[in-house]
């Protein structure tokens, strides 16, 4: 097992030199840099048949599997960076709230929270709990492309606290918000509890080896500016405070913040904290950067759909996109969302030929 620290100059440089490192940081490449949220998933049949062996948690903690599977995406599709197979929700698991995978449903979470008394009974959890995690990161590191980096993250407290209070997925989040208005001391006490493990966990997969981390605030689009800035702005400001103050010795470490629906509420994410900023679809992209500001990298935002169309479609919506940004530095080609289930792997590849080949200066 290595450690970042162990990487040797060569590595390091190359890694600090890679087109996506190079764009988180807003400097100019010599292409545009593409990864793609859930690039590692079942739209890709050697992912399937894992699946078809071990449940999505039995893999989460096989750092062997966990390696096998993060590296598929960059060896099958060509991508600038892979992401550490995880999950949001593990943090939910090692808190003993009863999380498991429902085939068709998604994820359940038995002893969903309503009252102080349910939170008082979740286990308080470390880092070291999600060893597996770590473990992972250092296997996956080694056996990575030198020049690849490699992506941490976690969920942002308020898409974790509604999983743990909706006790799975929700469309209108309604019983969060109501938990969040009616019972706000609970509500603070478990946003509090959740960053306060989660700039530790982030810092703890920095130290295993990644070189970027993603906090993803899924959900949180569902708020209006105001309670975004009462209810979630602190504690997600806490968590980029705490990784920065502690990345600083090692180089810096890019945090991207991500969520969808974020259009009203980018200036308050940018001053949570973030040097990039995923965006979903639901605005044009070039929008979007200019109420972030050209300060800070931008990363999105084709709609995953778009992936199900032809190749036709497929390339007008792209070079929508690359126009949009074109002539700028910072921007990292994604998806708005991650890669749906019945995607085409054909398709997919098709995506990133593309935004290798024009992005950049057409
Ligand atoms: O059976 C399966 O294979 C289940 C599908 C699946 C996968 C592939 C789940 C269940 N989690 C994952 C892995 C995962 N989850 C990754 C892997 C790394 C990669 O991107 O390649 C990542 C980054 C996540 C993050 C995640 N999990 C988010 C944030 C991103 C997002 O989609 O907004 C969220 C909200 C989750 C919760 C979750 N886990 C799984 C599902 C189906 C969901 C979403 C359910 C819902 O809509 O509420």
């Amino acid at each position: 097992m290595i450690n970042l620290s162990e990487l040797d100059n060569n590595q390091k440089t190359s890694l600090a030199n890679s087109a996506f490192l190079k764009s988180c940081r807003g400097e100019s490449t010599d292409h545009k840099p593409i990864w793609l949220m859930r690039q590692a998933g079942r739209y890709q049949k050697e992912f399937q048949n894992i699946r078809k062996k071990v449940s999505l948690l039995e893999l989460c903690k096989r750092p062997d599997l966990v390696s096998e599977v993060t590296l598929l995406p960059v060896q099958q599709l060509n991508v600038d960076a892979a992401i550490i197979f995880a999950d949001i929700l593990l943090p939910l698991d090692a808190m003993g709230a009863g999380l498991s995978y429902v085939e068709g449903k998604g994820p359940v979470i038995e002893n969903a929270v309503s009252s102080l008394a349910d939170m008082a009974n979740l286990k308080t959890i470390e880092p070291n709990d999600l060893n597996y995690v770590m473990d992972a990161i250092k296997l996956t590191r080694q056996n990575l492309k030198a020049d690849i980096p490699l992506i941490g993250f976690a969920g942002a407290p308020f898409t974790l606290v509604s999983y743990l209070v909706e006790g799975g997925s929700t469309r209108d989040f309604k019983k969060t918000k109501l938990f969040m208005y009616k019972q706000s001391d609970v509500f603070h006490a478990l946003m509090e509890t959740i960053s306060e493990f989660t700039w530790r966990y982030l810092n703890e997969q920095i130290n295993a080896g990644v070189q970027a981390i993603q906090l993803f605030d899924s959900w949180v689009g569902c708020l209006s500016p105001s309670d975004y800035k009462q209810f979630v702005l602190p504690y997600s400001k806490k968590i980029f405070d705490n990784v920065k103050k502690s990345t600083t010795s090692i180089s810096h470490i890019p945090a991207i913040h991500f969520a969808t629906s974020s259009y009203g509420l980018l200036e308050l994410m940018r001053e949570a904290g973030g040097d990039v900023f995923g965006v979903d679809w639901r605005a044009p992209i070039d929008n979007a950067w200019q109420k972030i500001g050209h300060d800070r990298a931008i990363q999105g935002n084709l709609d995953p759909h778009v992936l199900f169309a032809d190749k036709k479609m497929i390339l007008e919506k792209t070079k929508e996109i690359l126009r949009a940004t074109k002539d700028k530095h910072g921007h990292i080609f994604n998806l708005g969302h991650g890669v749906l289930p019945a995607t085409s792997v054909d398709n997919v590849k098709y995506l990133v030929e593309i935004v290798h080949d024009l992005g950049g200066n057409k």
